[in-house]
């Protein structure tokens, strides 16, 4: 997915662009940053694909809860991926009204490609008469990991612009993808290398006193304020000891660039997890190049997958974990700046999803770069994958983006595609983001990731993507104070990690980004679903935050205004959280102390693996998308009340009574969500 537009400032067409009679403007940037670029030369050949708006999409909602609300007859009836594809197939008439108006536009019959499941039609067409054709100018310009093109805003028939979902390339911006990171950074470094502490038995935090009500507890109990380790996180939890091992449940973890070491994690279980063997390994399922395990001493071993395996065997073992393993490397990584990372991922557990067009037809343009197959040297070169994987049954994501770097289509597009996963009984986790209400330091040319606009300069809330679409289990982040044991109550994660390194005396003791903190908010492009819907107007009303706010509008351009940080009308996010602070582990061979929802999200992927053992042991399906049980019955659910989330120069939300954008309904409580969960159908 290497098509990647472009935002410029200096170029006046696409930002005063008014379509042509007959015409309607179908997609527009909404911001602009100095970029050098140049017009694509008008006889190159580019891929171009247009995606067809699907049928039913408006009933998708509807048949999720049909299949996951608890007081829905048909809960846990899922359905299987041919009646979801058929489901949502766009309509004959959309096909044929689009191939009409490329064959009247002198586009050869024979070269409309159209894909499988109808989601698209592709064409290679010359630039300039993709030019003609959608009533504007593609740019490309060069990047360290290639050229990419794109444009500002493009135009479509009038009876045409119905039909169409979006088309590539287009106006769409993607920032880096950067994971979802569970340490300090180094800023000298480039890459996170993380806040490593000397070698020596816990608690490594000097001037650490036992709490009074950590006398009489075992050993392995007394320092969770400081060192958390799968001990503890069973014992806050209620977890215990995993026992079933049916190959249908096997836990599943998306990893992109970042890759496991096998030293680490045998370390890890030999520490902190002794009931997993050493040697335990992941099933790595490599997408499109993706390649694991590394050596320790790797630049790609930056803790990431090795804590999402460390704390999901230590959980689920003798279950298997599957490692989805995605992307080649390094062209199309998520640090080398490709694209969407969810897209390649999809693709490769849902064939439906896929469209081989973009990555089928290339390399007929030689201004456009590495698409699958890959040609540049290292890269993957086969095809791209498409639905070549099942997906598991719960797959945890421990990596983000800030949402408002997408167009709105194509953030929608994804989340339906979501939507239909969990149709069929797939529960989608996403760790919900580390630095409170902003995304991440350095993203929107803001120094903390926070947004501005409006008259505003950087201090608006900048909500995480894909935590905003309302089909996927958002996981933020909690911890315990140092005076504190497991059996009191967790506070939302934020941890000053300047003071930390001071009083550690290992990492950088530098501003800014010194406040790691439970990501949490509100989205700008998903309203709360129904399920949602009572639990955030009851946060409004009972917590009362004392933030100016504004009501996003249809397409999203309108963040910031009346001097608003947050959109009132939005989807909250998280959904729920779990620990994810003082977790004592290795990486690189090195001890180390990690904090972030990267620990939350396999924590709650975990939880969920166990209960869909149990519920098979008894002939039950699995879970599937669990949102609409865990708003029904928040019982369920440890209540966090304590922390906030602040950035963007003000003080973020505060957690409360009740579901809070800041730790969602609470940590599990996993005696209780088992006799839920098996009382359910
Ligand atoms: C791992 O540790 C070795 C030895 O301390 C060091 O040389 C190497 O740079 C480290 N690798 C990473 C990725 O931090
Ligand atoms: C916004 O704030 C930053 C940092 O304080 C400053 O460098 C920049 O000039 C400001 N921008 C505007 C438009 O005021
Ligand atoms: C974090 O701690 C450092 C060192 O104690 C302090 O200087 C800084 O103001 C703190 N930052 C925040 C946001 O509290
Ligand atoms: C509540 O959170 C604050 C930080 O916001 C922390 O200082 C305090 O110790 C917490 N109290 C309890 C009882 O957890
Ligand atoms: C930006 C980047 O990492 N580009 C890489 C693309 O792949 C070639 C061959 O592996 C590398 O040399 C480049 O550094």
């Amino acid at each position: 997915m290497l098509l990647r537009a472009l935002l410029i400032t200096s170029s006046v067409f696409g930002l005063c662009y008014a379509a042509p009679a007959g015409h309607v403007l179908h997609e527009k940037r909404g911001s602009v940053v100095n970029y050098p670029r140049r017009r694509v030369d008008s006889e190159a050949v580019i891929p171009v694909r247009i995606g067809l708006k699907q049928s039913n999409l408006e009933s998708g909602y509807d048949r999720l809860m049909d299949v996951s609300h608890p007081s829905s007859p048909n809960y846990g009836k899922h359905l299987s991926a041919e009646e979801v594809h058929n489901l949502f197939a766009p309509a004959e008439e959309s096909v044929a009204a689009v191939k009409n108006w490329l064959i009247q536009a002198g586009i050869d019959d024979e070269a409309i490609i159209t894909y499988e499941n109808k989601g698209w039609l592709a064409v290679d067409i010359p630039a300039g008469q993709a030019e003609r054709l959608l009533h504007t100018e593609y740019y490309e310009s060069d990047h360290t990991d290639g050229t990419r093109i794109g444009c500002d805003s493009y135009a479509l028939p009038v009876g045409i612009a119905s039909h169409v979902d979006f088309i590539k390339p287009g106006v769409k911006l993607s920032p880096p993808l950067k994971k979802r990171e569970v340490e300090v950074k180094r800023r000298a470094a480039g890459r996170n290398s993380g806040l490593r502490l000397p070698h020596g038995a816990p608690p490594h935090y000097p001037g650490w006193q036992l709490p009074p009500g950590a006398y009489g507890l075992p050993p392995d109990l007394q320092n969770c304020g400081v060192n958390i380790t799968p001990v503890c996180i069973k014992a806050l939890y209620g977890l215990p000891p995993a026992t079933h091992h049916d190959p249908a449940n096997a836990m599943g973890l998306f990893e992109t660039y970042d890759a496991f070491s096998q030293g680490d994690i045998d370390l890890f279980f030999k520490h902190y997890a002794p009931w997993v063997p050493q040697g335990t390994s992941p099933t790595v399922l490599s997408v499109d190049g993706g390649t694991a395990p590394v050596a320790p001493s790797d630049v790609r071993n930056g803790g990431e997958s090795d804590i999402d395996i460390q704390l999901s065997y230590s959980i689920v073992y003798p279950q298997k974990v599957t490692v989805y393993q995605v992307d080649d490397l390094p062209n199309a990584s998520g640090e080398t700046n490709k694209d969407g990372f969810l897209n390649s991922f999809f693709d490769a557990i849902d064939g439906s999803y896929c469209n081989y067009a973009a990555y089928g037809i290339t390399g007929n343009s030689p201004s456009i770069d590495a698409v699958y197959p890959d040609s540049l040297p290292g890269g993957f070169e086969g095809k791209l994958e498409c639905g070549t994987y099942q997906l598991t049954r719960v797959v945890s994501i421990s990596y983000g983006e800030s949402e408002i770097v997408f167009p709105k289509a194509y953030v929608e597009r994804q989340c339906n595609e979501i939507m239909k996963l969990g149709l069929q009984g797939h529960s989608i986790l996403v760790a919900s983001g580390d630095y409170g209400v902003a995304s991440f330091p350095g993203s929107n040319d803001n120094e903390f990731g926070c947004l501005s606009g409006s008259g505003q300069n950087g201090t608006i809330y900048n909500p995480d993507y894909p935590s905003g679409c309302p089909y996927i289990t958002a996981v933020g982040a909690t911890r315990l104070y140092p005076d504190q044991t497991v059996n009191e109550k967790e506070s939302a994660m934020q941890v000053n990690l300047t003071a930390f390194n001071l009083v550690t005396g290992v990492g950088p003791i530098t501003p800014p980004y010194d406040l790691f903190a439970t990501g949490g908010g509100f989205s700008n492009m998903f309203t709360p679903p129904a399920y949602q819907a009572a639990a955030v107007s009851n946060y409004f009303a009972e917590a009362k935050p004392d933030l100016p706010y504004y009501i996003a509008n249809a397409d999203a351009s309108n963040v910031g205004a009346n001097g608003g940080v947050y959109n009132r009308a939005g989807r909250g996010y998280p959904d729920v959280s779990a620990n994810g602070a003082f977790l004592l582990t290795y990486v690189n061979l090195t001890q180390g102390t990690f904090f972030g929802t990267s620990l939350a999200s396999p924590i709650f992927g975990s939880v969920l693996t166990l209960l869909n053992e149990e519920r098979t042991a008894i002939g039950k399906g699995p879970i599937g998308f669990v949102n609409p049980v865990l708003y029904e019955h928040p019982y369920v659910l440890n209540d966090i009340t304590n922390g906030s989330n602040p950035n963007c120069g003000s003080a973020g939300f505060r957690a409360s009574k009740g579901w809070d954008p800041v730790t969602g309904l609470g940590t599990p409580n996993y005696p209780k969500m088992l006799e839920l969960f098996l009382s359910l159908p």
